[in-house]
């Protein structure tokens, strides 16, 4: 068969192309071809930097989905299947919204498709396609075939060299799709075959796609060890427990880990308490930066607006966290409940998911009203974000004082983010204003036998003078 690999258009801060370049490359897509035998013909097209021919002579067409994707990606399998071809969809949104994906195609594949894929194929090709395939197994990782990245048009992606060496996350974060998705399991590959596959790649940068690249300290341990030494430069996600352990640290950065992404999404202890990320309170956020910078990494910080506990005072002392820490890229998100989570079960019982179109699921636009702000702080907050990061000012103060080897490169990949943050309006809410040292935002005097807090019941309260004086009360 000739086979259509398809990716949809995407919106947001990480999803659109920003000067011919889409970003990281995929790996949904690459993944599927090379677990497709190598009788069937393969084209690749990714709609953000291709020009889709729906006329084009195939006879299947093979889409994946994020959430703020799908939309898109049901436009793209409508037209195809109006022409008579047959069309299959698959991914993480796919998997959480089944009956919805499967209005627009003629088969789903839920969760992942290792191990079933080539039987799909077969169905196809007898005529006897299911509506749905589900894996009943979480599939191994040993032995997977490297990602398709010859179909790629490499000049097309800012970093083409995408790979994983595990998948899950044994964590629950309650705003996450990954539990849903991988069942909180955590599997591993062998660290030879990720070191043959990171040789397989042309040179340049890496990114390892993982969710958690240490999230299971024995395997890290032992990746880092065979990718000692391996000649590649690369960045990974992790948990913040990266810097309570000296040699782990030191052993990423001898494997040539020289950028870690790490989610500290709050400074409020309830914030984390309440998403069920309460691994974030074990260690003092302030010391893990300065214990990461000082073993020769830099830090990509992810903060998440929109909490229960966020008011608008929540942006100038985040941001001044950000200042003082020398934090050296961040990146921001709103608060979304992403189907399949349990904070979108939440956010719909209390009748506060105010947006249902998936166009806007992607962390930068409000879908929900927030309980300590209005919406138009939420939006405006999250734009001043970035113009005061990414500020020449805000810039400088965070790139300069850290070592001079790694400044030039620090500096362009802010660059980058300042050409982004351009592109949002400036806020007309005077948010220096708020926020400012009210003691609670640095994680500095959490009672760590304090018991759980949980998701606050009831209406959602917008910003009254008298709401700030009840929260000003309730602190105390
Ligand atoms: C790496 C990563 C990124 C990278 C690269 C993104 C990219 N373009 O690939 C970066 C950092 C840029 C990123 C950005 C974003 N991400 Co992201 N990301 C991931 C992460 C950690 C890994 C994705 C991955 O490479 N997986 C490996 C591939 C092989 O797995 P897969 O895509 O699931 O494919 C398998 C199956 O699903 C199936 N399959 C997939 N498609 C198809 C299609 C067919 C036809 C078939 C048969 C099968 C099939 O087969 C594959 C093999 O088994 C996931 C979490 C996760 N573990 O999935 C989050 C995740 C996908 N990201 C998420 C989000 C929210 C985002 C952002 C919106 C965040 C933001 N604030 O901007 C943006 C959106 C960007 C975009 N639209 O492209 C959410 C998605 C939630 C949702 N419901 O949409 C996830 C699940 C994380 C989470 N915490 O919930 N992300
Ligand atoms: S640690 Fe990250 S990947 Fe794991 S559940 Fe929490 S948000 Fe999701």
């Amino acid at each position: 068969m000739r086979i259509l690999f398809l990716l949809p258009e995407a919106t947001g801060w990480l999803g659109t192309v920003h000067h011919g370049k889409a970003g990281i490359a995929r790996l949904s897509l690459t993944t599927l071809a090379s677990l497709t035998p190598p009788h069937h013909e393969i084209v690749y097209r990714d709609s953000r930097v291709h020009e889709i021919d729906f006329d084009m002579d195939v006879d299947l067409v093979c889409i994946t989905a994020l959430t703020n994707e799908a939309p898109h990606a049901y436009f793209l399998a409508d037209e195809f299947r109006r022409r008579g071809v047959t069309v299959i969809m698959g991914g993480v949104h796919v998997s959480a919204c089944p009956d919805e994906a499967l209005e627009h195609c003629d088969a789903i594949v839920i969760h992942e498709a290792e191990g079933i894929w080539e039987g799909i194929l077969d169905d196809v090709e007898r005529g006897e396609l299911k509506r749905t395939y589900k894996n009943s197994t979480y599939v191994s990782l040993n032995g997977l075939p490297n990602p398709r990245r010859d179909l790629l048009d490499h000049r097309m992606y800012s970093c083409p060299n995408s790979l994983i060496a595990t998948r899950g996350c044994p964590f629950k974060c309650n705003y996450c799709t990954v539990t849903s998705f991988f069942g909180n399991t955590f599997r591993v590959r062998p660290p030879d075959e990720v070191l043959a596959e990171l040789h397989s790649m042309r040179p340049g940068r890496v990114f390892f796609m993982d969710d958690n690249l240490i999230g299971n300290l024995a395997y890290a341990k032992e990746l880092l060890e065979v990718l000692r030494g391996c000649g590649r430069r690369w960045g990974s996600q992790a948990s913040i427990n990266l810097a309570q352990d000296q040699k782990l640290l030191e052993a990423y950065h001898a494997a040539g880990g020289d950028w870690v992404f790490i989610g500290f999404e709050t400074l409020s202890e309830a914030n984390l308490r309440a998403s069920k990320k309460t691994f974030n309170l074990k260690g003092e956020y302030e010391d893990a930066i300065k214990r990461i910078h000082d073993a020769g990494i830099s830090i990509y910080g992810s903060f998440i607006f929109g909490f229960d506990d966020d008011e608008p005072g929540v942006f100038a002392d985040t941001l001044e966290f950000i200042m003082k820490n020398r934090i050296d890229m961040a990146m921001y998100h709103i608060l979304t409940p992403y189907p399949g989570t349990e904070l979108r079960d939440i956010m719909l019982e209390e009748g506060r998911v105010i947006d249902f179109d998936w166009i806007h699921y992607n962390n930068c636009e409000v879908v929900i009203q927030p309980r300590r702000m209005t919406v138009e702080q939420l939006q405006e907050g999250y734009h001043w974000m970035h113009r005061q990061t990414y500020s020449m000012r805000g810039i400088c103060r965070r790139v300069l004082g850290r070592s001079p080897l790694t400044l030039p490169e620090r500096f362009f990949a802010n660059l980058v983010g300042r050409r982004k943050a351009k592109a949002y309006p400036e806020p007309s809410i005077p948010f220096h204003e708020f926020g400012g040292d009210r003691g609670r935002s640095t994680l500095q005097r959490i009672d760590k036998s304090a018991p759980p807090a949980e998701p606050m019941p009831g209406e959602p309260i917008p910003l009254t003078e008298q709401a700030a004086e009840d929260l000003e009360e309730m602190r105390l």
